[in-house]
């Protein structure tokens, strides 16, 4: 049977190479997370993503997998990961996978014997062609290579050693499934499905538009036969009471409903990318001034889009994007930002991720060479765009754009590798401000970024309005505030199995509850104009990045309320007056 338990929950990402390092030789493990686990607890998150922990080349950390059920040696072993999954169930915490099934490893058993021969068992299980098509890979360039030994060409939208396997086959969608159940059956609680929307590709694998990278894609991101498949996969799930988040990159709004509501529906949530580029065009790599107002459009789109419909994934930073503070925020306003930024997605309707460090406020990293970034993607584009440039200019780019800035060593305290590891050095450069910014530091500082998490989790947890409430934007063609109120019951009272906002099934009426999230953002201080729906009202500050609401009590909203440098407050507002009675 399956409930909607997820809704209630929100998640700590870890991207274990860098999370923290348990036998001292420079890489995050298995250990290290059982060491940290109380840690995660202490945040108030109730699961954990990881993102693959699986045997892997490390071609794509781990998103190049060549043993789906596995643990890297890196990371310990199979029994420590039960021991991890066994602690974490006793701590209240769900578990999550990552289930990378568009592409293996190029050194997956599946790959090697494919390649061998036209005619093998698993001749069929990945894209060849005796010509290539026109397509370009997201990471490396022309998205074939050619393979000796077979005299073809195989596909990879990704890196060279991530080929693309061939879902049309119903072998692949059975190994698929017995991947799935394996994890199942050991206790995991659900799966982030990478890059999902692509696995089914259009027959023939037609030529794409002249456009590079992105030319092709209508070929094969929700391609023909991906419902169809992906009710397959939730037919699996579907006897267990676990949950399936999808990412979809570049998938608007109106396609993602046809994943998620439904008969036909096969995820639960959508990791959508639209809220992730409002300081750049389509990638980081084409940087732009960051515009609050993009921000806040796509944002608001997804939440009316799907209210009553489905239920939103909330990020606003992951393994693959540099930090957020260093995008959407403020380096130099580091604690304000960061505490803005949170309550800015926080409060939204939908079941909140956090990753690694940007509990804390990490910011991106500076690297002086290229040669000390790992990151296939980072290194292929310094070798491919901006070429007439300076080499300094072209580090620039890096700088802003790099997916290793969210893959530093999480910094645990100001002492030797900020606390990662024991050994000598860390597999990965650690960012310069470790002495300042680090968990230690952070647990001492009531004002810190690490507390407000805490706080703003615990609210949103609290408050129905947050959880179910109705959204809506206030103020949009504002530049320097976000802000917006979530309503929750008022007409009908909300059951929590069978809906997914206040738009319930009950019929008894309940008082309504409603609150009010405003964000600033900008280094002047700011006045933000009170809409007048919320003018003169009793309400209470819950939250503020300040520390102003502890112990206060309820007022009349003034007029207008007054920010510095970026910050946050959140007000409740007492039962209206013409409800009451009711
Ligand atoms: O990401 C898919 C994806 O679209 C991004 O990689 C994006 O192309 C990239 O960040 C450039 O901006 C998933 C994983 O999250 C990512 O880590 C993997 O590298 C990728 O799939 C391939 O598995
Ligand atoms: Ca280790």
């Amino acid at each position: 049977m399956r409930t909607e338990w997820y809704k209630e929950d929100s998640f700590y990402q870890i991207w274990i190479r860098s999370f923290k390092d348990g036998n001292g030789d420079g890489i995050g493990d298995l250990k290290g997370v059982l060491e940290k686990l109380e840690y995660v607890k202490s945040l108030g998150v109730d699961g954990i993503w990881f993102s693959p922990i699986y045997p892997s080349p490390n071609a794509d950390y781990g998103y190049d997998i060549s043993d789906y059920c596995g643990i890297h040696p890196d990371y310990g072993t199979m029994d420590e990961f039960r021991e991890v999954l066994l602690k974490a169930h006793e701590l209240g915490l769900k578990v999550v996978m990552d289930l990378v099934i568009n592409h293996t490893s190029d050194e997956h058993p599946w790959f090697k014997e494919s390649r061998k021969s036209r005619t093998g068992p698993y001749a069929d299980y990945y894209h060849w062609k005796d010509r290539p098509n026109n397509w370009d890979s997201f990471f490396e360039g022309k998205a074939w290579t050619y393979c000796p030994e077979r005299d073809q060409y195989y596909l990879h939208l990704f890196s060279v050693k991530q080929p693309d396997l061939n879902m049309d086959n119903p072998e692949v969608r059975e190994e698929v499934k017995r991947i799935m159940r394996f994890w199942l059956d050991m206790g995991v609680d659900g799966f982030r499905e990478d890059v999902i929307t692509y696995i089914s590709k259009r027959e023939g694998l037609p030529d794409g538009w002249p456009v590079p990278i992105l030319g092709a894609m209508h070929h094969y991101k929700d391609g023909p036969h991906i419902h169809e498949y992906l009710r397959e996969f939730r037919a699996v799930t579907d006897d267990y009471d676990v949950f399936q988040v999808g990412e979809g990159p570049m998938t608007w709004l109106r396609t993602a409903k046809s994943y998620l509501t439904g008969p036909g529906k096969s995820l639960d949530m959508m990791i959508s990318f639209d809220h992730m580029v409002c300081d750049c065009l389509f990638t980081e790599y084409i940087p732009l001034p960051f515009s609050l107002l993009r921000y806040k459009r796509a944002l608001s789109r997804w939440q009316y889009g799907l209210a009553g419909k489905a239920w939103n994934a909330l990020y606003i930073e992951n393994h693959d994007h540099p930090r957020v503070i260093s995008r959407y925020g403020s380096e130099e306003y580091r604690k304000e930002s960061g505490k803005t930024l949170a309550a800015s997605y926080l409060f939204l309707q939908g079941t909140p991720f956090i990753y690694q460090g940007q509990e804390i406020g990490m910011t991106n990293i500076r690297l002086p060479d290229i040669n000390d970034y790992a990151d296939v993607s980072t290194r292929h584009n310094f070798s491919t765009y901006h070429l007439k440039k300076t080499i300094e200019e072209r580090m620039e780019y890096i700088y802003r754009s790099s997916r290793d800035s969210a893959r530093t060593p999480l910094q645990w305290s100001g002492g030797k590798n900020a606390g990662f590891t024991d050994a000598e050095t860390a597999w990965f450069a650690i960012n310069g401000n470790f002495a300042e910014v680090n968990v230690e530091e952070e647990e001492k500082d009531p004002l810190s970024i690490l507390h407000f998490y805490r706080e703003a989790l615990a609210l949103r947890k609290r408050e129905k309005a947050l959880l179910y409430g109705k959204y809506r934007l206030l103020s949009p063609l504002d530049r320097h505030f976000f802000a917006y109120e979530r309503t929750y019951g008022g007409e009908k009272e909300a059951s929590r199995e069978n809906s997914a906002d206040a738009g319930g099934t009950g019929d008894r009426r309940a008082a309504e509850e409603q609150i009010l999230v405003v964000c600033h953002f900008g280094r002047e201080p700011g006045t933000f104009r009170v809409p007048r729906s919320w003018r003169g009202r009793k309400a209470r500050l819950i939250l503020d990045t300040e520390n102003r609401h502890t112990g206060a009590g309820e007022e009349t909203l003034p007029d207008k309320l007054s920010f510095g440098a970026y910050g946050a407050q959140v007000y409740k507002a007492c039962a209206r007056e013409e409800n009451h009675g009711k």
